[in-house]
């Protein structure tokens, strides 16, 4: 008898099927990914359509060492906030999220091209639950490392 108790209130029905719906709509359409090649394009979830709420989304670039990677935004149109605390493209010097911020961009105003110090980007979107916009789109390519550092160009 104690166990029906624990049965009925541990797994109330009507959530769960909430939970389940919300789950498989907020994964499409994909986004994120693992980028090797040495040239190539990331955009929003849905791009050019609006994004949808409540996304997180990975991509991280890795090129062979010795090559740099150079970042630059084609599009970019995500809801405005003064310090890109609701929908942002985070974008970090290395390959995970403790590495060093090189930006946190919203609104509508792209910065210039990004160059990495090394051969791995970081990148995250990340919008919240209500407002979307357009998004972004943009577009990598690895370069050499600047001449100064002539021993490494010998891979
Ligand atoms: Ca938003």
């Amino acid at each position: 008898r104690p166990l029906r108790h624990w049965i009925r209130f541990r797994a109330p029905p009507a959530p769960l099927i909430v939970s389940c719906l919300s789950l498989s709509l907020s994964l499409s359409p994909e986004c994120g990914g693992e980028l090797t090649a040495t040239y190539g394009s990331i955009n929003s979830p849905g791009y050019p359509g609006n994004y949808p709420p409540n996304r997180d989304c990975y991509w991280t670039v890795s090129v062979s060492p010795g090559l740099l990677i150079t970042f630059a935004f084609g599009t970019l149109s995500l809801e405005h906030h003064a310090n890109c605390s609701f929908d942002y493209l985070e974008v970090r010097d290395g390959s995970s999220e403790t590495d060093p911020l090189i930006g946190k961009y919203c609104g509508t105003s792209a910065p210039p091209p990004i160059t990495s110090s090394s051969n791995k980007l970081w990148i995250k979107f990340k919008s919240d639950s209500s407002v979307t916009r357009g998004g972004f789109r943009a577009i990598y390519k690895v370069g050499k490392l600047p001449l100064r550092c002539g021993p490494l160009l010998a891979r």
